[in-house]
């Protein structure tokens, strides 16, 4: 894929300046970008730490990556894969369509590549954000983090994992130099990605030893490739997908009531859960091992099944004793056994609460947002906008993310809300807007007294929708037609504002390259 290396040079006055900065070129920046695009807003930059589009999906490549949520609903609205060719997509199939959206939107020209933020401060003075990268700074009237919530891996803290003297991976980082064919192999996690991993790989080890720390609940995959027929229709009749999406939207959204109101109302898929399992794992000390002992949706609800079958196989075990430590060949858990392995994987997930992208920008007062969200925890306007942090609007920020839907779907309205700030900014000759602390603890208050009966919270599980406070500050606690409407306008009002006169006409944008 050929695509376009912009040079950061700003020339001789240094930094170089855009209008908007987005940061990160995943789903959700480069769907802001081909948005900004489409309504005019054609001054932007895209910086990008990776060498190419795709975020997570991007990152992700290990054997069995695939998506939970179907591939109907999992691509933007406004450019629908007519290609899919089954009904939940593997990774390879959705980095080839987000490569392609990106290839044919034209707004590669605006992306720089291997271009990693490495701070960002908001100038007062000048009312523009500086920001650092590794290959210089740039100056933004506006900046767009779009790092997702699933970008920084979270690495388990283990005595001796240091010192393991095989191959060890994360499994958002791969390696797939390491032939894993006749290898005793140990995967410590069971995510959402462990339950992918381990039915890929349990066939061709020698021996695998899965580390469960918690028990998932695991539901059968409604997946089957699309017959011939049905992707004809797909390609060739825009309804067919148009209605394929509704119908998958609508279905997903019947959860929302059991997981944010009524958890009893998620008991029949519990039943069902318990059902697959049962028919899956026959063995009775396997299946007590691997019965979940909380209730349903309360993490993730997986799919899978593989997952199952993998799991009971003759080279296959599942260790319930906690880790004590690695040694240089093998992992001793706390009953004293050690079990040898040649190749460590941890599907341990990401730094989601507490991204190190939080750190690195610096608001009003100078502080970061990860000191300013130290106390209360991580909250916002709208899963957008920060008070303190003036001319930022996040995307995939905090109370964004979903237990049932796409999230393609969050971050299109996200956009909404941002195209809609930046008219309201153009056409009230805004310099800049800064949300009020008032709205944003009006809207946290009721986030978070919807979230107080819902099954994250009531549900007897830890999380990683949970902060080091047990506040629930990563889900959106409604139906997606919720925040929809939420974030189809930009509610000036809640914010307090600059006019350009003040600030941004007067600033000297070469004083930049001091
Ligand atoms: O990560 P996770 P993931 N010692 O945080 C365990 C999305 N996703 O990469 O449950 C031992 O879910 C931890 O144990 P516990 C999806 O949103 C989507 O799997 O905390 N174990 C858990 O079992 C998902 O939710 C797809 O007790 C330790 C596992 O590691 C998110 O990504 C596919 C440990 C981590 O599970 C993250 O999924 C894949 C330790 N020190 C992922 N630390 C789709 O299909 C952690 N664990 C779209």
């Amino acid at each position: 894929m050929t695509q376009a290396t912009q040079s950061i040079d700003g020339g001789p006055t240094g930094a170089r300046h855009t209008r908007i900065l987005i940061i990160g070129a995943g789903f959700a920046g480069l769907g802001a970008a081909i948005r900004l695009d489409q309504a005019g807003q054609k001054d932007f930059l895209v910086v990008e730490r990776g060498s190419e589009v795709g975020g997570t999906w991007r990152d992700n490549t290990y054997p069995g990556a695939a998506c939970d949520v179907p591939s109907q609903l999992y691509s933007f609205s406004f450019a629908p894969n007519r290609e899919w060719s089954r009904s939940f997509s593997g990774q390879p199939e959705i980095q080839a369509y987000i490569r392609k959206v990106a290839l044919e939107s034209g707004v590669l020209d605006r992306h720089l590549f291997d271009t990693e933020v490495t701070g960002a401060e908001w100038d007062a003075a000048a009312r523009i954000w500086r920001v650092e990268t590794d290959r210089g700074p740039i100056t933004a009237d506006v900046v767009v983090p779009a790092v997702g919530a699933l970008c920084e891996p979270s690495l388990p803290a283990i005595t001796g994992i240091e010192d393991f003297a095989g191959t060890v991976f994360h499994s958002s980082r791969w390696n797939h130099d390491e032939d894993l064919t006749g290898k005793r192999v140990a995967v410590i996690g069971t995510g959402a990605s462990a339950i992918q991993i381990v039915p890929a790989i349990a066939g061709k080890v020698a021996h695998l030893d899965v580390y469960q720390r918690t028990a998932p609940w695991v539901l059968p995959r409604a997946d089957r490739k699309y017959t011939a027929i049905e992707r004809l229709a797909y390609r060739h009749l825009p309804g067919m997908t148009r209605l394929a999406r509704a119908g998958v939207y609508a279905l997903r959204e019947t959860q929302v009531l059991g997981l944010t109101r009524i958890p009893s109302a998620l008991k029949p898929l519990q039943l069902a859960a318990q059902a697959h399992l049962r028919m899956q794992i026959r063995d009775p000390q396997l299946r007590a091992k691997v019965t979940p002992d909380f209730q349903i949706g309360c993490k993730r609800m997986l799919i899978s099944n593989n997952y199952y079958p993998a799991l009971a196989r003759e080279n296959v075990d599942v260790v319930t004793d906690p880790i004590r430590e690695v040694k240089a060949h093998s992992i001793v858990t706390a009953d004293g056994t050690e079990r040898e392995i040649d190749v460590l994987i941890v599907a341990t997930g990401f730094h989601v609460t507490d991204s190190p992208m939080f750190d690195l920008i610096r608001g009003t007062d100078g502080s970061t947002l990860a000191q300013s969200w130290d106390v209360a925890g991580m909250r916002g306007y709208k899963g957008t906008t920060v008070p303190g942090f003036p001319n930022m609007f996040f995307l995939v920020g905090p109370n964004t993310g979903l237990g049932h839907s796409s999230m393609v779907y969050m971050i299109e309205s996200q956009i909404n809300y941002v195209i809609d700030a930046l008219a309201t900014m153009d056409r009230e000759k805004l310099a800049s807007v800064e949300v009020r602390p008032e709205p944003v603890a009006q809207f946290n208050d009721w986030i978070q007294q919807r979230l107080s009966t819902s099954v994250w919270n009531t549900g007897g599980c830890a999380s990683w929708y949970l902060d080091k406070h047990g506040n629930n500050t990563t889900l959106w606690p409604g139906h997606t037609f919720q925040f929809r409407n939420a974030t189809r306008t930009f509610d000036v009002t809640a914010y307090d504002t600059v006019p350009v006169s003040a600030g941004a006409a007067d600033r000297n944008l070469e004083e930049t390259a001091s």
